[in-house]
């Protein structure tokens, strides 16, 4: 005889209220993506920079720059300004930077735009983090992230011909990061020189999106193929800013699509299984992050939806009281883990939530999937119909605009 699991019935939002203390200092506590000022224990008085970056944490130019600010602890401000890929771009940001590019600083009220030269002008102003970005040991390991990249756009971003023109694509990635994987063997510690620095930073948006993105588009697992990256990643999550700037494979395969003009899947087994991994789950295992996961996950899973519920209810294409219901089923499921019916009909619509959560946006990684497996384990419950596809041409179904009226879910902070 097989048992059947009791179910529950959904708790209300004061009592979905009473299971979470979960909070953020955004100000002076660790890195975070809702902060719009951070002080470092200092005042205001002492900011002399202000940081433009993209609403949704997906500019990997901009996260260059909010580490290295993280890093070296200098106080600044967060001005949060739309990508073209998701909506429009603010006026007010145009008649700073006519090109409307992220990232830019406003340092000691001077506009500079370029990651690089940001960087350059930030070590003019405050010191360099390790050794700098003009140091001799630097220029050779900037110039071989560069080549990484390109490689790596050339493999994931132009349409293969022939499986052998797809085999070389790989095979000159592959190469790429064999130079990588020596460059940072030559030193006893997991970093690219022997202390932490501006080479690492410099480093890490593009390799977090090459690990999410070839795992996903071509079955190539970066971080698990590469004994030398895999202690680089790991000794990078050991750094509470890096954690606090990381985004997950989920959020960077959806939204590296339009901002690189495409991503080309290979159809090999592998990328089709990791595919669905992604996109369905399980998510727990994934090789998006390996340190152990925090005991606050699902609390600040359900603090960040019950502080933007009001949105995510309205933004979600199903109908708000269904919504509603379903939406507290799932966060049922998450606090108690158990089985939470949602009401017929609601599956789409928790999968359109499942789809949209971003990270660090929204949550930090393990929140995340917390969150995704609720929504997925319920949504079952219901059926088996998929929301909306996510779009790759553009996402405007992630405008901030939409999201304005209140403080959207993590959009606004
Ligand atoms: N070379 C520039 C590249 C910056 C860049 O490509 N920024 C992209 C976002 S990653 C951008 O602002 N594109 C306009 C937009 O998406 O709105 C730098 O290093 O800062």
């Amino acid at each position: 005889m097989t048992s059947i699991a009791p179910t529950i019935a959904p708790l209300s939002w004061s009592e979905l209220e009473a299971l979470t203390d979960f909070q953020v200092e955004p100000v002076n506590g660790l890195t975070n993506a809702q902060a719009r000022l951070r002080l470092f224990g200092q005042t205001e008085a002492d900011v002399r920079v202000t940081l433009y970056r993209d609403n949704h944490a997906w500019c990997p130019y901009c996260q260059k720059i909010w580490l290295w600010l993280e890093e070296k602890q200098i106080p600044y401000r967060i001005e949060k300004v739309t990508m073209f890929c998701y909506g429009e771009k603010e006026s007010w940001y145009k008649r700073k930077v006519p090109s409307g590019m992220l990232p830019a600083i406003e340092l000691d009220g001077h506009i500079i735009t370029e990651s690089d030269d940001i960087l350059l002008a930030l070590e003019r102003a405050f010191g360099v983090l390790g050794a700098g970005m003009d140091d001799r040991t630097v220029l050779p390991l900037r110039r071989l992230e560069r080549l990484l990249f390109r490689s790596w756009c050339a493999w994931l971003c132009r349409q293969a011909g022939s499986s052998r023109q797809e085999q070389r694509n790989r095979d000159q990635f592959t190469s790429v990061v064999a130079q990588v994987e020596e460059a940072l063997d030559l030193t006893p510690g997991p970093y690219f020189l022997e202390e932490f620095g501006t080479a690492d930073v410099i480093f890490t948006p593009y390799v977090e999106r090459m690990n999410a993105s070839l795992y996903y588009y071509k079955g190539y697992s970066l971080r698990e193929e590469n004994p030398r990256l895999s202690d680089w990643f790991a000794a990078m999550e050991s750094r509470p800013t890096y954690r606090g700037t990381q985004s997950d494979f989920h959020t960077h395969v959806h939204d590296l699509p339009p901002q690189m003009g495409g991503c080309w899947e290979n159809g090999e087994p592998q990328a089709r299984l990791n595919q669905a991994r992604v996109d369905h789950g399980p998510w727990d295992g994934l090789p998006d992050v390996t340190y152990l996961e925090p005991e606050t996950s699902r609390a600040e899973a359900l603090s960040r939806v019950l502080k933007h519920r009001d949105n995510i209810i309205r933004v979600n294409p199903a109908e708000d009281t269904l919504v509603d219901v379903a939406l507290r089923c799932a966060l049922t499921n998450l606090m108690t883990s158990q089985v939470c019916p949602p009401p017929p009909g609601s599956d789409a619509a928790l999968r359109y939530l499942r789809d949209r959560i971003n990270v660090p946006r929204d949550m930090s990684i393990y929140a995340a999937k917390r969150l995704r497996e609720a929504l997925e384990t319920t949504a079952a419950l219901a059926g088996d119909r998929q929301g909306p596809p996510i779009p790759v041409q553009h996402r405007r179904d992630q405008d901030p605009a939409d999201f304005a009226r209140i403080s959207s879910f993590g959009s606004k902070g």
